[in-house]
């Protein structure tokens, strides 16, 4: 496994660098992080960058995880506004192409890949957030279409994504083999949107998603009917490397802009760089995001070779992300007063951190899955 980047892979990270000083961030500047930003989602699909995984085929980059993932950190240095927008909507892709039937992929993918259509995934209820066997809307057959009853929330695109991939139990009594998956596009009679949750740190866009007698054709189910838990566990266990990716990258612009204050600051007639306190903690920063990206990238790896990676996946996600919480909380500190001021942009940093601890499930979550996977290998 090769650490540096090859010349492909620098070629893209400097195309989104280059995009993110020219476009995103003179964007999220003038009009905020509140609304989704969709002038900037449709130049990721002109770059060819909505889709960067998936199938050639259906329109997608045909390039690996660990493209993915770089595409991702270097997004996530302006916080991850863009690069959480683009990790979502690549869980339902991912389904789509892994699970959906050649019709579905026709249908929804290379759209998906243009950024003409915005994906959202919709497994979180009210009640089953870490427990996501006890969800509890459900999908009846009737006649040749499903109707859909319940409730989503923390919905990341909820009310302006157009393809919405959805868990719902379609056989009472049978846990996770009741589950089945669905398309469920805007605009489906049934359908609506709560009003704009305001999760701390993530940016924009979450909302509630109430399926009211919603009418779906009964072609919108995704793979065999019982299929949805695998379904939805297959996409997160890729979308935890994702959660690191980004995590990886919002961590290193605060340890950047950490670095770079020290050297401007001075305190007692010095740069407060020249403090072995501050050193210290600029150094234990930066071997807690070498490290997790090391993670990270093996988890990608992994992935790319074919073999198995949730355990990976896991830990990298749990590193990455307890490692953005730790490095946004230093460099803060060492802002001092200014770091908590909303003119400084780590306070921001160390919000969105707190909340890649929670989401794709929690660290807790994480750290049973890592458990069960050790002690599998035990027991095998
Ligand atoms: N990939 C494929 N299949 C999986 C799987 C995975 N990663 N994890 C579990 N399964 C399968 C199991 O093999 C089992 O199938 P069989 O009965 O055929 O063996 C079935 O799913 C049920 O598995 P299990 O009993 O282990 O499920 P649990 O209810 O114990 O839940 C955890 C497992 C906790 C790992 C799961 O609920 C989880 O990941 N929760 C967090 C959810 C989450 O991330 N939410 C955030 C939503 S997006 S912001």
């Amino acid at each position: 496994m090769d650490y540096t980047l090859s010349e492909e892979q620098e070629q893209l990270r400097r195309l989104v660098e280059e995009f993110v000083g020219r476009d995103a961030k003179p964007y999220l500047d003038k009009h905020g992080r509140e609304d989704f930003p969709w002038p900037l989602f449709r130049k990721l699909g002109e770059l060819g960058l909505a889709a960067i995984p998936f199938p050639l085929a259906y329109g997608g980059g045909g390039l690996d995880y660990r493209c993915y993932a770089l595409v991702l950190e270097e997004l996530s240095r302006l916080g991850t506004a863009l690069g959480s927008a683009l990790a979502v909507h690549g869980l339902p892709q991912l389904i789509l192409a892994k699970f959906g039937n050649e019709e579905q992929k026709q249908k929804y993918l290379p759209a998906m890949a243009r950024a003409e259509l915005l994906g959202a995934f919709a497994l979180t209820e009210p009640h089953a957030g870490s427990d996501a066997q006890a969800i509890k809307t459900r999908a009846e057959l009737r006649g040749d279409s499903y109707v859909l009853n319940g409730q989503k929330i923390w919905i990341t695109h909820g009310g302006e994504a157009d393809v919405y991939l959805v868990m719902a139990v379609t056989e009472k009594g049978l846990g996770a083999k009741g589950i089945s998956a669905f398309i469920v596009e805007k605009g489906a009679p049934g359908l609506s949107f709560g009003k704009r949750e305001r999760p701390m740190g993530l940016p924009h866009h979450t909302r509630e998603v109430f399926f009211d007698d919603c009418v779906i054709p009964q072609a919108n189910l995704v793979g065999n009917a019982g299929d949805g838990f695998k379904v939805a566990m297959t996409a997160l266990d890729s979308g935890r490397i994702t959660i690191a990716a980004t995590s990886i990258g919002l961590a290193q612009q605060a340890l950047d802009y950490a670095l770079s204050y020290t050297l401007e600051r001075t305190a007692f007639g010095k740069h407060i760089a020249e403090f072995q306190g501050i050193q210290f903690m600029l150094a234990d920063m930066a071997a807690a995001v070498e490290a997790a990206r090391c993670v990270m990238r093996k988890a990608a790896y992994l992935r790319d070779s074919g073999l198995p990676f949730n355990l990976e996946a896991s830990m990298a996600k749990l590193l990455a992300t307890d490692a953005a919480m730790k490095v946004t909380t230093d460099a803060v500190q060492i802002y001092g007063g200014y770091g908590t001021s909303e003119d400084y942009p780590v306070q921001e940093l160390m919000r969105e951190a707190k909340i890649s601890q929670i989401v794709e499930g929690t660290n807790q979550i994480q750290r049973m899955v890592i458990a069960r996977e050790l002690l599998k290998k035990l027991r095998q």
